[in-house]
């Protein structure tokens, strides 16, 4: 993966990725290379503060732009040709599609906020560009960069135990997973699917992209609409209408 800077006041938050799960394996083999800079060691002030109070009043602090100017440029230092990119609700949003171009694209500084906000001229003048991970409000960016990092790492190579060919390509965007089951075959008198004991993989191929076109239709349907509009093939558009006529046929 490209190397990772993030301008964060509590780096400590970030040793998660190192301790747990898939981003612990990447940092193991070194294909995950994080560099954390906290703002609060270029404040210049006794106090180390790199807030202070918003112009025209109102509650809460905002994010002083020269101290993060020059940890934007410390971060800068270890990674080349990196876009800034700050997490914020007021960001455009994120989706897998967004995550692999970012995954394929340039090295990476993110800038995670806290308090009210940053200093829009610090925005103006140094971020590329502005992302959300959702419509909800968190307590700063960190948090959100974590999410889009784990989100990255899932998609190196099989280094890492991946699906290389299920989610490299843009095939699996905007479909929802299939069900999954394990044993035992009968749990609670609830039997396992017939067709995944059969053996037959043609047909649990089907059966799982099927499944997974159908929870789709009934959980997600503008999430069917941006399939539809982006597969136009004939197999496709077989399989959706037959999906889209059972779910009538269920609700009526
Ligand atoms: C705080 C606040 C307090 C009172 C009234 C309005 C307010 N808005 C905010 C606010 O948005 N604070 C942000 C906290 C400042 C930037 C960093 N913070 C943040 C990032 N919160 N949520 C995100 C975020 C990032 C990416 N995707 C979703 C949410």
């Amino acid at each position: 993966m490209q190397h990772v800077g993030v301008v964060t006041i509590f780096p400590e938050m970030f040793q998660i990725l190192r301790d747990y799960g898939m981003t612990r394996r990447a940092f193991e083999i070194d294909a995950l290379d994080l560099d954390l800079v906290n703002p609060r060691d270029f404040a210049e002030n006794t106090y180390r503060r790199v807030d202070d109070r918003p112009y025209g009043g109102g509650p809460g602090m905002v994010m002083m732009a020269e101290p993060l100017d020059r940890a934007i440029d410390a971060a800068l230092a270890h990674a080349k040709d990196a876009r800034v990119i700050y997490l914020s609700p007021q960001g455009g949003r994120l989706d897998q599609a967004g995550i692999r171009r970012l995954a394929h694209g340039p090295d990476i500084v993110f800038l995670c906020g806290r308090y009210e906000g940053i200093d829009e001229r610090l925005i103006e003048a140094r971020v590329d560009a502005e992302i959300s991970i959702g419509d909800y409000v968190l307590a700063g960016g960190e948090l959100a960069a974590m999410v889009i990092i784990e989100a990255m790492v899932r998609l190196l190579p099989d280094v890492l135990g991946n699906d290389q060919s299920a989610e490299q390509d843009s095939f699996t965007d905007n479909l929802l997973d299939c069900r999954h089951y394990t044993r035992p075959e009968l749990w609670q008198g609830c039997p396992v699917p017939e067709t995944l004991l059969s053996g037959d993989h043609e047909a649990i191929k089907r059966w799982r992209f099927e499944d997974a076109l159908r929870r789709t239709a009934q959980r997600r349907p503008e999430l069917l609409e941006l399939l539809t509009a982006t597969r136009s093939d004939d197999e496709m558009r077989d399989l959706l209408r037959r999906i889209a006529e059972e779910c009538n046929d269920v609700e009526t």
